[in-house]
């Protein structure tokens, strides 16, 4: 075989992500809980004022249930408390119950936690809480980045947080019921400019009419997807269910792309488009690139998924 995972990541080695998003990362968990909650706080406000968060669907919530309502009858020195102890990854038994939460329920925690600190339920943020320099120079690098950064840069820092999960030994993941796909008279098609493979065209479709079964049917078994700034989810059983648990309800919207001969009858296309997740809608499109390296059966051996650094990537289509 002319590739092994390793090598399929560097096609299109010209596409520019933002790396600014895991630098940010990087910076925000060296800052004590403290702050962390804070800028946290005084981004999540700024944000708001242009862009709306839709709240959670049920389903998310009910996971998360047991955990607000303890919450909820806490002290606000105990609620304090978790929250540190949530963004320090602390042994305790809600961050050992948060890390066993898909990324939506974690989000759902928190768009709760937030409304109950808005409403006075849960500790606020002190009153005149001043962020340390560092902090301050971190939230002025995230209002310095454009929406789908940010978004994703909230998202990371959140699903980072709770009790480190290869710390837990076994336990059983907690996610969101799978939806059932949508009706095939109700499915839209997408076209892509420069781009008329039908299983590239198969995997936006099926994705974005949550047919996780038709989808995975794309992939060769030893097939790998690699989400912005992870590692290759490797194997046709964990992306399978990285699709389940993490892939519902997106919209992907590709404009163009390029297809080019790769070694020994495989292909390589890469697409650029938009992307928006459900909890922002149409409010936030993230530019993105799919890279995809199909093999001689036009199965998915490897596509890796960047969010780029700027919108003048989506018209990067150089190799
Ligand atoms: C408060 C203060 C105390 C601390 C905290 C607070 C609450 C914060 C809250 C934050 C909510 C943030 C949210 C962020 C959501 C971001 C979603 C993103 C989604 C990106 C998805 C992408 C999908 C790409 C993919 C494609 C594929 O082809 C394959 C699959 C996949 C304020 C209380 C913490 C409430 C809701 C960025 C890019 C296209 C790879 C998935
Ligand atoms: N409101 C977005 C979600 O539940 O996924
Ligand atoms: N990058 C697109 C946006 O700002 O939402
Ligand atoms: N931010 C990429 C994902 O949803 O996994």
């Amino acid at each position: 075989m002319p590739f092994t995972i390793d090598s399929a990541r560097g096609i299109f080695p010209d596409t520019l992500s933002a790396d600014t998003v895991p630098a940010t990362i990087a910076r925000f968990v060296q800052l004590s809980a403290e702050d962390q909650l804070a800028l946290i706080w005084f981004a999540y406000l700024e944000m708001g004022k242009t862009i709306t968060i839709a709240a959670p669907g049920a389903a998310n919530m009910v996971f998360a249930e047991e955990t607000m309502n303890q919450i909820r009858q806490m002290s606000f020195r105990e609620q304090s408390q978790v929250m540190c102890d949530l963004a320090n990854r602390a042994d305790t038994p809600i961050c050992r119950t948060y890390a066993t939460w898909s990324a939506n329920i974690k989000l759902g925690f928190w768009y709760q936690l937030g409304q109950w600190m808005e409403q006075g339920i849960v500790a606020p943020i002190p009153e005149g809480y001043r962020l340390s320099a560092n902090a301050s120079a971190v939230l002025q690098a995230i209002r310095d980045l454009d929406a789908g950064q940010q978004i994703t840069v909230l998202r990371n820092a959140v699903v980072d947080m709770g009790f480190d999960t290869n710390k837990l030994g076994s336990y059983s993941r907690v996610a969101e019921p799978v939806v059932v796909p949508k009706e095939i008279a109700e499915r839209a098609k997408v076209t892509i400019e420069g781009v008329d493979n039908a299983t590239v065209l198969s995997y936006m479709n099926n994705l974005n009419a949550n047919d996780f079964d038709a989808l995975i049917a794309l992939f060769t078994p030893d097939g790998a997807l690699q989400p912005p700034f992870q590692r290759p989810i490797v194997g046709k059983d964990a992306v399978y269910r990285f699709f389940r648990e993490d892939c519902q309800n997106l919209r992907l919207i590709p404009e163009r792309g390029i297809v080019e001969p790769a070694e020994d009858g495989y292909t390589q296309i890469k697409v650029t488009g938009k992307v928006q997740t459900p909890w922002f809608g149409a409010g936030v499109g993230m530019n993105m690139a799919w890279r995809f390296l199909l093999n001689p059966e036009n199965k998915i051996y490897f596509v890796a998924i960047d969010l780029l650094a700027s919108p003048k990537e989506l018209l990067n289509l150089a190799r």
